[in-house]
């Protein structure tokens, strides 16, 4: 502090100080927008706008709640499922959301942000999650559809977030990837089995599910692009490669197809072909309920997360005792170097 006071000589030493700063930041600035409009990718290291830094700390640290608390509909029927085979098939499922949100969390603290602050976000009810895990499972057919369904509309979002221009980001994104597609692939096989070998009632429980999952599975890509704040800047910044409105209607062109197979129909009944677009048209999506399931007030809002606050408390004594052993394993470490 004094020796910049002496430098200045009784100049402003702030607003002189302020006019380099700004020049070096504009010169990092124009580096780095050259940098993404080259299609390059960012490293932790490198430098990045505070702002970019910020959306990235946001939408990853909310994917990797969305992978933790997505855990709890489908944990919810692991001692339920019907046969092994099943019960092997969901329990690798659910451990594999759990390994995504720790790639994702592991993702975000490259930029600067320690997992207990997002937990704690979380926790508080700051940090939003998928609005889609806000949607009780009340039957067998759910874990099914949630893996056609969830799983491919996650799919189809996630896909192009392999090529986001954050690096650590894009690297786990990959190998989420390949986890998803075996998740919807046994969602579907799930289904297919009891649409084609089942019971009327088991083939009546999965045209429920899927009625109950369809509007809610449009919602998880976001709201309209003309009422998406965060978008037009995350396309600039190849956070985002495409847009919700385009995912969501490749997600919608991809699944009628699907459903034929299966032998479900979707519930609804503006959905048909347009041949001039090249795409199915489909009805009005109610974004009043999105907005109510992601301000806190869905179906199961509280349940989740109480359940994620509980599961946090309870498994105090395992962080703790993983600390204890850690320091203990260094003091060791640094008593043998001291007598080496
Ligand atoms: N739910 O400006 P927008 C999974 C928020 S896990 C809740 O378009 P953005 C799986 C949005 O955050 C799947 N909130 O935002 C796991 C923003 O609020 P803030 C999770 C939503 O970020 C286990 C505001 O609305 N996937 O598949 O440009 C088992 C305005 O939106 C939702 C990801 O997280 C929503 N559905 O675009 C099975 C993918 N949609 O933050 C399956 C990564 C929007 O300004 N995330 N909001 O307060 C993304 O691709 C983007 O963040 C989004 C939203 C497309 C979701």
């Amino acid at each position: 502090m004094y020796t910049q006071a002496m430098d200045t000589m009784g100049r402003e030493p702030d607003e002189s100080l302020k006019a380099v700063a700004s020049a070096d930041e504009a010169a990092l600035q124009a580096n780095f927008d050259a940098h993404i409009d080259a299609g390059n990718y960012v490293e932790a290291k490198d430098w990045m706008p505070q702002n970019y830094r910020k959306t990235l700390v946001r939408q990853i640290s909310q994917h990797a709640h969305s992978e933790i608390v997505g855990m709890l509909p489908e944990g919810n029927w692991i001692t339920r499922a019907p046969t092994l085979k099943r019960k092997t098939i969901l329990l690798a499922k659910v451990q594999d959301e759990a390994g995504h949100g720790l790639y994702l969390y592991s993702a975000a603290e490259t930029l600067g942000t320690s997992r207990d602050e997002m937990l704690e976000a979380l926790h508080t009810g700051k940090a939003k999650y998928s609005s889609i895990f806000n949607y009780p499972t009340l039957t067998w057919a759910d874990m099914g559809t949630i893996g056609w369904l969830v799983d491919g509309a996650a799919i189809m979002n996630q896909v192009p977030i392999c090529r986001c221009s954050y690096a650590p980001y894009a690297r786990a994104m990959i190998r989420i990837c390949r986890e998803e597609s075996f998740h919807q692939r046994q969602g579907f096989d799930a289904l297919l089995v009891m649409m084609q070998q089942g019971t009327d009632a088991q083939r009546a429980m999965v045209q429920d599910a899927v009625n109950r999952w369809w509007w809610p599975c449009l919602m998880m890509f976001g709201p309209p692009d003309d009422q998406s704040p965060n978008s037009a800047q995350s396309m600039r910044w190849g956070i985002k490669r495409v847009s919700n409105d385009e995912l969501r209607q490749k997600f919608i062109d991809a699944t009628v197809e699907q459903a034929k197979v299966l032998g479900v129909t979707l519930p609804d009944p503006d959905l048909k072909w347009n041949a001039e677009r090249e795409h199915y048209d489909h009805g009005p999506i109610d974004w009043d309920e999105f907005w109510r399931v992601v301000g806190g007030n869905g179906p199961c809002n509280r349940e989740r997360l109480g359940t994620r606050v509980k599961a946090w408390e309870d498994g105090a004594w395992v962080r703790e005792a993983a600390l204890a052993f850690a320091s203990k394993q260094s003091d060791k470490q640094s008593n043998t170097q001291q007598v080496a």
